[in-house]
């Protein structure tokens, strides 16, 4: 069967994305949520996050998104995550369409559309639905803040002439780019900046400044009264200077410890697989059940100095 079948199949829909979103989870499951609604279906659009990323709520219809299922026998349409575990959501005996770009992707789906070449998943989404359905300009306006943000504004290595081109077909359905680069630019919140800086303090370099690391603690995150969408960009700091290939961020997190690993050359999925955790091949992260940081870093220090 494919997407329009299937869809067409089923009476309800499910709309999820992966846990702790980002503009690329929200963004392409807004943008499939308007296809959708347009085309006349019962629709829903969940997450299991107590906390959503606020910048993004310009973006059409964030208000409709919940964190509990509505639907008991939907059709489930999971978008830009990797591991069906990271929906948060029992789906055993579900349906799913898993649409995404995550190299580590488990290929969970009953239809599998992923595509580990593309910059976001906003991109596999739409070179699926435009080929059956409409693209109104609130799909274009979701799907395009996705691969900006993704992308970061154009930077990333995965970037190809096809990026530009998926930008321009969703600027020609009626995407702002200014009002969307100014939303993912000036918005964001001070406990965002506040830990930032409190990160930054932290931050050392290794093995011939090659590494970079950033550790924030419990004290940082109560001080700041950050939540993890204010921690979200901090992972990618450290791979901004000239000498660091590799960038690694811990933050403790409920007894727990989320680790970031980000490159500009090197493929870290791999270790982040190790670890039990996955992602793409420069921007990948685990969780480890340890909470001493120092512990945790040398651990992957060793692991990345092999
Ligand atoms: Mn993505």
């Amino acid at each position: 069967m494919n997407i329009k079948e299937l869809i067409d199949s089923y009476r309800t829909i499910t709309i999820l994305s992966h846990i702790n979103p980002d503009a690329d989870a929200i963004g392409t499951s807004l943008g499939i949520y308007a296809i959708l609604k347009r085309y006349g279906k019962l629709v829903e659009v969940v997450n299991y996050s107590k906390d959503l990323p606020k910048y993004l709520d310009f973006l059409p219809n964030y208000t409709k998104i919940k964190r509990e299922m509505g639907y008991s026998e939907s059709l489930i349409i999971a978008c830009d995550c990797g591991s069906i575990d990271r929906l948060g959501f029992d789906l055993e005996g579900r349906d799913i369409i898993n649409i995404d770009h995550h190299k580590t992707n488990s290929l969970y789906g009953t239809l599998n559309l992923v595509d580990d070449m593309l910059c976001s998943a906003s991109h596999k989404a739409y070179m699926e639905f435009s080929q059956e359905f409409d693209i109104c300009r609130d799909s274009a306006t979701c799907f395009y803040t996705a691969l900006l943000s993704d992308t970061q504004h154009f930077t990333t290595s995965g970037v190809t002439q096809d990026t530009f081109g998926f930008a321009m077909e969703l600027m020609s359905s009626g995407a702002d780019h200014r009002e969307i680069s100014y939303n993912l630019t000036y918005r964001r919140s001070l406990a965002s900046v506040r830990i930032a800086a409190k990160a930054l303090n932290t931050l050392e370099l290794h093995h011939n400044a090659q590494i970079s690391s950033i550790k924030i603690d419990r004290d940082m995150i109560e001080d700041t009264g950050a939540k993890m969408r204010d921690m979200v960009g901090i992972a990618d700091i450290g791979r901004t200077i000239s000498t660091v290939d590799v960038a690694i961020t811990l933050i403790a997190q409920n007894g727990k410890t989320k680790v970031s690993l980000r490159s500009k050359r090197r493929d870290l999925s791999q270790i982040a697989e190790e670890f039990g955790g996955g992602g793409h091949t420069q921007a990948c992260g685990f969780t480890m059940d340890i909470t001493n940081l120092e512990e945790i870093l040398d651990k992957i220090l060793k692991k990345l100095t092999i």
